[in-house]
């Protein structure tokens, strides 16, 4: 290509990668009165600069390739700083590999840019392959904790390629920028996955959400569980208490994963997590939300029926089909909730609420009778009752 026609195909890039990432988002129209969705997802493949995946020299590269592909941007933590909406987000490239990348927002839905440099985080005496999944939590003694999953070959199977160990990996930082290594989380189970910390201390101690698993995609008999430790450096767990088991029959029937570090609100630790169950068409990975008691966060207290979101139109296809994840979420002073969630491990979305909402949700939504007969009961009552309403009230309405 020549130098001319290649500046004009560079600065087009850029071009278009502005008009991208500068794009407004709004909210879908409807909805269901919990939250909102919006119609554009917030960060894709595409958002990643173009400085990350060209090289940029003529001598080098004349005909302007893409070098190093970005593939999906998905799972991200989040938390708001310095007055930005920030975002850490799981960056694969097109060698499987996952990065941590900050990219920030001034309003939490668009105009999200990544920062210039992604982060290289620091490794233990074992690197690891791979990390993903980072759950950030701005704990009372001061650090921003990154928690996320580790992962390497397992050692015991050199035969099977895909054998690998998942476990903990910990960080913390101040700026978001420099971070610090910790030793990966030390406790009973052979592997670990969703490990997230909760911001206050209990009874003077650490307490981390965990999930404890026999194999690295099998977690046995377990669920979501919580263990305490005195310090973060090492971070060491001797036992674990079940939080929130699985359950035949119920979107958490195969595996659940607490999702971000649950928000403190006056009735309780409001909890999101996802649940999966498994079908003909392989796993499918919904949300859902719990509250826990406010003294013993490991004491559920309230479990609305089902699932909270799930992967719908656009979002049920992607690298993995049928997921919705989320490892972050965001509280604002007024009250607002900037929920973030991937879909099908591909982009990254946003939906909208208030914590006043979520606490309804969570307390008046019914409970799951967990059987089906009770299940048409409960429904028949809530039809019963409306009709009475929509005799009474809204004659006018067809229905
Ligand atoms: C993938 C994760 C996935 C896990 C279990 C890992 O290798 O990177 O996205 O959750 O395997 O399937
Ligand atoms: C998991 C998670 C996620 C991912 C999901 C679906 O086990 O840890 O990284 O979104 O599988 O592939």
């Amino acid at each position: 290509m020549e130098k001319k026609k290649f500046d004009k195909k560079l600065r087009k890039l850029f071009a278009d990668h502005n008009k991208l990432i500068t794009r407004k988002n709004k909210k879908q129209k409807g909805g269901n009165g919990i939250y909102d969705r919006y119609i554009y997802p917030i960060l894709t493949r595409d958002h990643a600069p173009v400085f990350w995946q060209y090289d940029l020299n003529y001598e080098t590269n004349p005909h302007l390739m893409m070098r190093l592909g970005v593939n999906t941007t998905f799972n991200a933590g989040a938390i708001r700083f310095n007055g930005k909406y920030l975002m850490v987000v799981r960056t694969e490239g097109f060698d499987v590999k996952s990065i941590f990348a900050v990219a920030e927002s001034p309003n939490g839905i668009d105009n999200w840019k990544f920062w210039d440099h992604p982060i290289v985080m620091p490794v233990t005496d074992n690197p690891e392959k791979n990390v993903y999944d980072m759950r950030l939590t701005q704990h009372e003694d001061g650090w921003i904790y990154g928690l996320f999953c580790a992962e390497r070959k397992d050692p015991e199977k050199p035969e099977d390629s895909s054998a690998a160990l998942a476990s903990c990996g910990i960080a913390r930082t101040k700026d978001m920028v420099n971070w610090e290594r910790l030793p990966d989380l030390q406790s009973t189970a052979m592997q670990q996955r969703n490990c997230v910390l909760h911001p206050e201390f209990v009874d003077g101690k650490y307490m981390i959400y965990t999930r404890p698993q026999k194999g690295f995609i099998e977690t046995g008999d377990s669920g979501i569980c919580a263990g305490f430790t005195a310090s973060m450096d090492p971070a060491v767990i001797e036992e674990e208490i079940m939080v929130d088991p699985r359950e035949y029959h119920t979107v958490r029937e195969v595996k659940n994963g607490q999702g971000p570090a649950p928000i403190k609100t006056e009735k309780g630790w409001l909890h999101m997590a996802h649940g999966v169950r498994r079908t003909a068409a392989g796993l499918r990975y919904t949300l859902y939300l719990f509250l826990t008691d406010l003294k013993e966060p490991w004491k559920v207290i309230k479990r609305p029926s089902g699932h909270f979101i799930e992967p719908l139109g656009d979002e049920r296809v992607g690298d993995v089909s049928n997921v919705t994840f989320s490892n972050g979420w965001i509280l604002d002073d007024d009250g607002k909730v900037f929920i973030y969630y991937a879909s099908s491990d591909t982009r990254m979305h946003v939906a909208t609420t208030t914590l006043k909402k979520l606490l309804d949700y969570v307390l008046n939504t019914p409970e799951d009778p967990g059987r089906t007969q009770l299940c048409a009961a409960q429904r028949d009552e809530l039809i019963t009752k409306n009709l009475e309403i929509l005799k009474k009230q809204y004659p006018d309405i067809k229905f």
